[in-house]
C-alpha cells in the first residue's frame, strides 16, 4: 500500500467535505500529537516509575493510575491550546473543562477518556485513548454551560481512539467511513494501514465479563447463553474473547466482527461504561463501519446523557449479533 500519512489523508478529506474547516482539521492534528505523546509514555511504562496507583481515587470512585494522570494532563495541555475548542470533558475530571480566555476559543467540544483500560497497565496489556467531538450548539455564546456539552450521541461530528498495543494505532471517523492508521515509530508518523474499515454483518466472537453472571438478569443470561451455545446465520459457532480493555476488545470486534457486551447488572444497574467518553464515540465508529450499537432496547446514539459521567449498558458490533440481543430482550420483556 502506498504510504499515505494521516496528514495527507486529512487534507484530502478536508478538500472533499464542504463542512470540514481548518479549525476541525487543526483539532485532529493536535489530537494525533497528544496520542503520540501518550504513546511515548505508555511505551516506556515498565522502565519509568509510572506503574502502580497514586493512592488517589477519581470521580468515578476508582483508583487513579499514574499513567491516567499523565495522559489526562497531556490531553488537557495540548487540546486547550489547539484553537478549535471551547470546552472539554474528561473521564478523570468531575466537571467540564472550559478553555481559558488566554487561549483562542473555537466552536468544538471534545470529550475523552485519556487512558481507558488503565487497570491493565501494570500487566502490560493494551490500553487506549477514546475521543468524541461535537460542535457547540448554534447560537450559544459566552461561557460554555453543561447543557451545551450534554448532547445527543448522534450530534457527534467525529470520534475515534488511539490504541497503545504491540503497535500504536489511530482509528477515527469524521462521518466518511472509518479509517485506521499505524504509527511508524521510526519516522513518528501515522500511516494509513486500514482504509475504509467495515464490520462484518455477523461475527463469531462474543466478548463479555462472564464473572458478572451471578449479577445478571434472566434476560441478560439468556442473551449471553445464546452466543455460548447458538450458531451465527452462516452456521458457525462463537468463540469467547475478553481482554477487559475496551479499546482492545472493540478494535478486535471492528476487524473480525462479533459482539462486545457490557450489560447492566445488580451491582451496576446503569451499566459500567460511560455514555459520553466511551459508548458514544465507539457507537459512532460502529455505525460508520456498518455495524450497530445498542443499550439493549435501542440505538445508543439516540440517547442524551443526563450528566457528564452518565453510564449505559452497551452491546456493540456486527449488526446481526446486536439485533440478536435486542430481540431476546424484547421477547423477555426488557433487560
Ligand atoms: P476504565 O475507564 O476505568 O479503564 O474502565 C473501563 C474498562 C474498559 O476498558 C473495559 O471494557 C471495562 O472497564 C472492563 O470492566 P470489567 O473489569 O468490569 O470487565
Ligand atoms: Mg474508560
Amino acid at each position: 500500500m502506498a504510504d499515505i500519512t494521516v496528514t495527507e489523508h486529512l487534507l484530502l478529506h478536508q478538500k472533499l467535505s464542504p463542512h470540514a474547516t481548518g479549525q476541525f482539521t487543526g483539532l485532529l492534528y493536535d489530537l494525533i500529537l497528544s496520542g503520540k505523546t501518550i504513546a511515548r509514555h505508555t511505551g516506556k511504562a515498565g522502565l519509568m516509575d509510572v506503574l502502580g496507583g497514586t493512592g488517589e481515587v477519581n470521580v468515578q470512585g476508582e483508583n487513579v493510575q499514574k499513567l491516567d494522570e499523565i495522559a489526562n494532563r497531556i490531553m488537557k495541555y495540548r487540546m486547550e491550546r489547539c484553537g478549535a475548542l471551547c470546552a472539554m470533558g474528561s473521564e478523570e475530571e468531575a466537571d467540564i473543562i472550559r478553555v481559558r480566555p488566554e487561549f483562542p476559543i473555537g466552536d468544538y467540544i471534545l470529550i475523552f477518556d485519556p487512558l481507558d483500560g488503565s487497570t491493565n497497565i501494570d500487566v502490560n496489556i493494551d490500553v487506549g485513548t477514546i475521543f468524541s467531538i461535537m460542535r457547540r450548539p448554534d447560537g450559544r455564546k459566552g461561557e460554555v454551560e453543561t447543557e451545551d456539552v450534554l448532547q445527543k450521541g448522534s450530534r457527534q461530528v467525529g470520534a475515534g481512539y488511539i490504541l497503545y498495543g504491540p503497535s500504536t494505532m489511530l482509528v477515527f471517523s469524521t462521518g466518511n467511513g472509518v479509517h485506521g492508521f499505524t504509527l511508524d515509530p521510526g519516522v513518528g508518523e501515522f500511516l494509513l494501514s486500514h482504509p475504509d474499515m467495515h464490520l462484518p454483518v455477523v461475527g463469531h466472537t462474543y466478548s463479555v465479563n462472564d464473572g458478572n453472571w451471578r449479577n445478571w438478569s434472566p434476560a441478560t443470561r439468556k442473551a449471553v447463553d445464546w452466543f455460548r451455545t447458538g450458531k451465527a446465520s452462516d452456521g458457525k459457532s462463537y468463540s469467547a474473547r475478553y481482554v477487559g480493555s475496551l479499546v482492545a476488545d472493540f478494535h478486535r470486534t471492528l476487524i473480525y466482527g462479533g459482539i462486545y457486551m457490557y450489560p447492566a447488572d445488580t451491582k451496576k444497574p446503569e451499566g459500567k461504561l460511560r455514555m459520553m467518553c466511551e459508548a458514544f464515540p465507539l457507537s459512532y465508529l460502529a455505525e460508520q463501519a456498518g455495524g450497530k450499537a445498542s443499550d439493549g432496547r435501542g440505538r445508543i446514539l439516540d440517547r442524551t446523557p443526563g450528566h457528564l459521567h452518565a453510564r449505559t449498558p452497551l452491546f456493540i458490533g456486527s449488526k446481526e449479533d446486536v439485533e440478536t440481543v435486542e430481540r431476546i430482550y424484547a421477547e423477555e420483556g426488557g433487560a
